[in-house]
């Protein structure tokens, strides 16, 4: 494959990406606004911080970098989601099970397409959360709905064939010549566009009595982009001119709190959409001009991936948090819940890189030192000599996946009902290996793809330097 106007795999899920992003603009317009200040903020903090600001990836990269979120209703609707997106070089990666966060039970499971290797990443880490209905769980569907249900996304269709056929040469090719690349584009970002196709309104408000995630999936004939992330370096100030905007923000920014150490993980935060006009199809044929409100703003900063014990580290200071918020809220306690968090992570989170480093937390790629001063010395054989007597440098790993408790969170929090989770029954079992079995891929772990960037970075500095094993 070749010539001038071919599109490698990357450029493909660039121009998607931008494109997809000029769509969502047209469509919400709130969403140019986002971007708008996410821009702004970045800038600023570029010119407070200098170099310092690009520690967590190029401002190119940054400035360009969403994520999107879709949602679908079967396996087979999802294994198509996958060719798609195996088109745009991103893979299956993490899964997460949103039926189980205990204030904000949404029906669906989930995983992320992504690029997995750092080259691909560094060119455009565009990547895609993407929810599955669980009509089997008994808890929120009982079985004449599911029945009813099943039926439904069983008869539509969400992806052309022709579509589907361009994704898979584009996958085998690894990439597509001009004329191809362009009808393939059109049609994948066709499918993600907001249907005008009006609303069949018992059914959608059916759906919406269990769930308005539910209604959104199984409620029409087609998907949609549901919302399109930008990445702002500093998300507190973004907050604040959203809100000087007279933009409302939910109440809080979701993940680690701000605080004095490195930034880890992942934070958001989000605004809910305005309603839309929708046409809603009556019980009696007739069709009348009706509003649904399903897709808002949202905003995020990326942190240094933690590793498996950063993790328990971090979810255990959460539930700290969640167990002395439940206790204060009884004696009155006034600290706010950030506030709490600030004080908590102080305490026991490390509050320098190299003591994320040093501790195995958090991790980092490692590269020999070209400039290093030749003193005689040979370097010493472990990681902490390597690095302390200037040999190595460790660069942090940006964390590219999402966090379950965030996004049930975003989830719950713009949508109006609560909907309904009965407890007390088995709930259907879903787990990473079903996931992998729905999308015909194999859904890949996050951790371990952090751990292999990190091996392989030490595999090549002792290589470099002549020694063992680091
Ligand atoms: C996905 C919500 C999760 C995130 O950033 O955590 C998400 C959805 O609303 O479909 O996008
Ligand atoms: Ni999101």
């Amino acid at each position: 494959p070749g010539g001038t106007d071919w599109l490698a795999t990357w450029q493909l899920r660039a121009a998607f990406a931008a494109r997809l992003s000029t769509m969502y603009g047209r469509e919400v317009p709130a969403y140019a606004t986002l971007v708008d200040v996410a821009r702004e903020v970045n800038e600023d903090v570029l010119r407070e911080r200098g170099a310092d600001a690009e520690r967590l990836g190029a401002i190119g990269r940054v400035t360009a970098e969403r994520h999107g979120a879709i949602r679908v209703g079967t396996p087979a609707e999802l294994a198509q989601v996958g060719r798609v997106f195996g088109a745009l070089g991103m893979r299956p990666v993490g899964f997460y099970d949103l039926r189980e966060a205990a204030a904000s039970a949404v029906p669906v499971v989930s995983t992320a397409f992504r690029p997995v290797d750092g080259v691909e990443l560094a060119r455009n880490p565009f990547r895609v959360f993407t929810s599955l209905l669980t009509p089997a769980d008994p808890r929120f569907f009982d079985a004449g709905l599911r029945a009813r249900l099943e039926r439904f996304l069983g008869e539509r269709e969400l992806f052309p064939a022709e579509l589907l056929a361009l994704a898979d040469r584009a996958e085998t090719e690894q990439g597509l010549p001009g004329g191809a690349a362009e009808r393939f584009l059109q049609l994948a970002v066709g499918a993600f566009k907001l249907s005008a196709e009006p609303v069949d309104r018992a059914w959608y408000e059916t759906l919406e009595r269990v769930s308005a995630v539910a209604a959104d999936i199984g409620g029409v004939r087609s998907t949609h982009i549901n919302h399109l992330t930008p990445r702002v370096l500093d998300i507190d100030a973004l907050y604040r001119r959203m809100t000087d905007r007279g933009v409302r923000m939910i109440d809080a920014i979701q993940g680690p709190p701000k605080w004095e150490g490195p930034d880890v993980l992942l934070r958001q935060t989000s605004f809910r959409a305005l309603d839309e006009p929708r046409a809603l199809r009556q019980p009696d044929g007739s069709v009348v001009r009706g509003a649904l409100r399903v897709r808002f703003g949202e905003v995020e900063a990326r942190g240094i991936a933690l590793s498996r014990r950063g993790r328990a580290l971090y979810d255990a200071l959460l539930a700290r948090l969640d167990a002395e918020g439940a206790a204060g809220a009884h004696a009155g306690a006034a600290p706010t819940r950030a506030d709490r968090a600030r004080a908590l992570w102080s305490g026991h989170f490390p509050r320098t890189e190299h003591a994320l480093a040093e501790h195995g937390l958090a991790h980092f790629t490692y590269h020999v030192v070209a400039d290093r001063p030749r003193d005689g010395c040979t370097p010493p054989a472990d990681l902490p000599g390597l690095l302390r007597a200037g040999w190595v440098r460790a660069d942090p790993i940006v964390y590219e996946d999402f966090l379950p408790r965030s996004a049930a969170g975003i989830f719950q929090s713009n949508l109006d009902g609560s909907g309904t989770r009965k407890d007390g029954e088995e709930g259907a079992a879903y787990d990473s290996d079903w996931l992998s079995g729905a999308v015909g891929r194999d859904v890949l772990d996050p951790f371990a793809l952090y751990e292999g960037q990190q091996e392989r970075s030490l595999g090549r500095v002792a290589e470099e330097l002549g020694i063992g094993r680091v």
